[in-house]
């Protein structure tokens, strides 16, 4: 695992990612990068992979579920979060119990008191996509009245909804009291 970089620089938000394994992670973050769409591979258990996402933004990213053995090393990487981007595959409603509950246990996590959250419902362009208002529902996301959060729709693979994600993973940073030049 190479070493997450970004507590060593402060001036820099610290945004986490994560989502259920082929939630889309990693096309995401290569349409952000500006890339061209690339043949992913999944992320290998606890892969934590620090990059630099555009402007001053640190970006992690990492698997949840089905890994339980390896929970109590990726909590650890919880600390110092500004933002956590929760990746959702909405096209997947067999997992979206699996991904809500994950969701959820991260939000419980002592070190994520308080940090505001975003939620990507990835894979809109799908015919058999999950509409916005059900995911919002199924995830329960009503129930966090006590901290900023927001859920949008995205293709990462069309870059749909990628600028308004941005627009809101900026304004949750500030927030933070953190801004971020995306
Ligand atoms: P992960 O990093 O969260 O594990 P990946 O997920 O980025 O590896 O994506 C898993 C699969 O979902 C990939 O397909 C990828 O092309 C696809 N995917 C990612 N984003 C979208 C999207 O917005 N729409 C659609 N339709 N598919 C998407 P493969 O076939 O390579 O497994």
């Amino acid at each position: 695992m190479g070493s997450v970089n970004s507590r060593d620089h402060k001036a820099e938000a610290q945004v986490v990612m994560i989502g259920l394994d082929s939630a889309g992670k990693t096309t995401l973050l290569y349409k952000l990068k500006g890339h061209q769409t690339v043949e992913t591979l999944p992320t290998v258990g606890f892969n934590v992979e620090p990059l630099e996402a555009p402007g001053h933004m640190s970006l992690t990213l990492w698997d949840v579920g089905g890994q339980t053995q390896l929970r109590a090393s990726w909590k650890d990487h919880l600390e110092g979060t500004d933002v956590l981007v929760y990746v959702l595959d909405s096209t997947d409603e067999a997992r979206l119990p699996e991904a809500a509950a994950e969701l959820m246990e991260v939000l419980d996590d002592p070190h994520m008191a308080s940090v505001p959250f975003l939620v990507l419902a990835n894979k809109q362009e799908a015919p058999t996509a999950l509409p916005l208002l059900e995911i919002r529902e199924r995830l329960g996301l009503e129930r966090f009245q006590d901290r900023s959060w927001e859920l949008r729709a995205c293709s990462a693979l069309t870059g749909a909804g990628l600028p308004e994600a941005l627009q809101s993973l900026r304004s949750l940073l500030k927030s933070r009291g953190r801004c971020a030049s995306t």
